[in-house]
């Protein structure tokens, strides 16, 4: 384990002390957690989610129903095997269980849940942080990404772009992932990059994926742990929408999904085993935090 998973093991009895004699009695979820380093000469939260609710609070986000086809885009452009539903999450002490099932629905033999936070929650640049348990399941593909506002100037996907935050698969437990994708309309051109945990370490424990995004870079961390980092340059990402220009498609607002995918592209089609009924992906606190530093014009 990581130092500062024992850091977090000192503080805990002073998370407990701090709970007593408050009303709230607190949620579960927020034994031992900790607050990730960002620094506050660069970012200001903008948006939050603790999930406190007992449903999802649309005014931060909305459902994606059904299996793409609802979208023009059938299996959601992977060949996805979930139909997502609003009926597969459930909140309790303060976090969001997304219940992927083994269950038929509208032609598919899985269901699962995508949200979306669009026109409710964007940014252009910033800070986006999400603390998230991952289920560790053969054929899952959960992820936590961004991508434009429908009102881009830069047409449709990839030319428009895409911000992966994290995505993971369920089979390979130590490990996750980030990715840029830009370029020409209906091709994946995209930079990427993995990050092992330490050893012992699963993606089903707690962690914090998190995003900085510069005007001139995009940074890559899970925990504390910077483990990729893309700067701008000569074609370092383009958009065939305005060739010309070394920041686009990456300089107007977008908006985050969480989700959850059975199948896919990602994992070469691999599914889940024939004993899989449910797994549960569980996201305890969503932030999008402002870019408050310089701009250069
Ligand atoms: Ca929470």
């Amino acid at each position: 384990m990581k130092n500062k998973n024992l850091k977090i093991l000192q503080i805990l009895p002073l998370t407990l002390l701090a709970l007593v004699g408050c009303s709230d009695p607190g949620s579960s979820s927020e034994q031992g957690r900790y607050e990730p380093y960002y620094d506050k000469t660069q970012f200001r939260l903008k948006y939050e989610d603790e999930f406190e609710g007992d449903s999802l609070d649309l005014t931060k986000w909305e459902y994606m129903i059904g299996d793409g086809s609802q979208y023009g885009n059938p299996g959601w452009g992977n060949n996805e095997q979930q139909y997502y539903t609003d009926q597969n999450t459930t909140f309790e002490d303060g976090i969001m269980n997304i219940h992927i099932k083994r269950e038929d629905m509208g032609g598919k033999r899985f269901t699962s849940t995508r949200i979306r936070s669009n026109e409710k929650m964007y940014t252009t640049y910033g800070r986006m942080e999400a603390l998230i348990s991952l289920p560790a399941e053969q054929g899952l593909w959960p992820a936590f990404w961004m991508l434009p506002e429908a009102d881009t100037p830069y047409g449709v996907w990839a030319s428009s772009g895409e911000i992966d935050i994290m995505e993971a698969r369920g089979r390979i437990p130590d490990m996750t992932s980030g990715a840029l994708h830009y370029g020409q309309a209906g091709v994946s051109t995209y930079r990427s990059s993995s990050n092992s945990l330490a050893e012992g370490d699963t993606i089903e424990n707690w962690h914090w994926y998190c995003l900085e995004w510069y005007p001139d870079r995009f940074v890559w961390y899970v925990d504390d742990d910077q483990f990729m980092e893309i700067e701008k340059g000569p074609r370092s990402w383009w958009s065939e929408a305005d060739f010309d220009s070394d920041t686009a498609p990456f300089d107007v607002d977008f908006h985050l999904l969480i989700n959850c995918a059975v199948g896919g592209n990602f994992d070469g089609g691999v599914e889940p085993t024939d004993d899989f009924t449910e797994a549960i992906m569980k996201v305890d606190c969503v932030r999008i935090y402002e870019y408050i530093g310089e701009i250069e014009g």
